[in-house]
């Protein structure tokens, strides 16, 4: 049995749920395909999320990493190609402001996604759920775990990668702009599906 570290973000920002949060929590534990999942939450702090997911990877040496984020606005599943070496834009949930900041000061400019976000994407289709591979992880923090996983496993064969979903109703019917949202039960299943589509 391989084991896929799945991990998600607490609520941040004007966002009083993050759906990836129940997500993460649901599927923690469980069996799917060939992965046992290992979920994990993370802060949405600079100083602590890239820390907490590297904890995580050493600790338990998984054979993929997916990381999950709310992309508030998003109408679609958006599996990401790209994490630059970049931190800049809004407050995190500690009141730190970060601009043109790298993440590693030596690191390359970017990474691309080690997860298969064609085949997501493809497949999520068949299954009626509209996606599309996004071209940026914009430079906060689910851009920030995308690069710090990357880099920590970029001379290692583990698919790893970032997928930003949308919102769930529960999330939009409290927000003042109208924003698209699903139902948690369709980004549950959407998620579910990318992994059984890992080798
Ligand atoms: N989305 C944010 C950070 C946490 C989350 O779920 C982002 O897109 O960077």
């Amino acid at each position: 049995m391989k084991t896929l570290l799945l991990t998600g973000f607490e609520p941040f920002l004007d966002f009083p749920i993050n759906p990836t949060e129940k997500i993460v929590k649901e599927l923690d534990g469980q069996t799917i395909g060939d992965y046992q999942i290992k979920g994990l939450l993370l802060p949405v702090t600079y100083d602590e999320a890239g820390q907490r997911v590297l904890d995580a990877v050493n600790q338990i040496n998984p054979d993929a990493v997916i990381s999950l984020g709310l992309a508030g606005g998003r109408e679609n599943i958006t599996p990401e190609r790209i994490a630059i070496n970049c931190r800049d834009g809004a407050p995190d949930n500690k009141g730190v402001i970060l601009n043109d900041a790298p993440i590693y000061e030596d690191g390359p400019a970017g990474y691309f996604s080690k997860l298969p976000i064609r085949k997501f994407v493809e497949t999520l289709k068949e299954h009626g759920y509209p996606a599309e591979i996004s071209n940026t992880a914009g430079t906060y923090l689910c851009n920030n775990v995308m690069y710090t996983v990357l880099h920590a496993l970029k001379d290692k064969n583990v698919p790893a990668g970032f997928v930003h979903i949308p919102a769930s109703h529960e999330l939009a019917v409290n927000q003042k702009k109208r924003i698209p949202s699903w139902s948690s039960r369709d980004l549950l299943e959407a998620v579910k599906i990318m992994i059984n589509v890992l080798d």
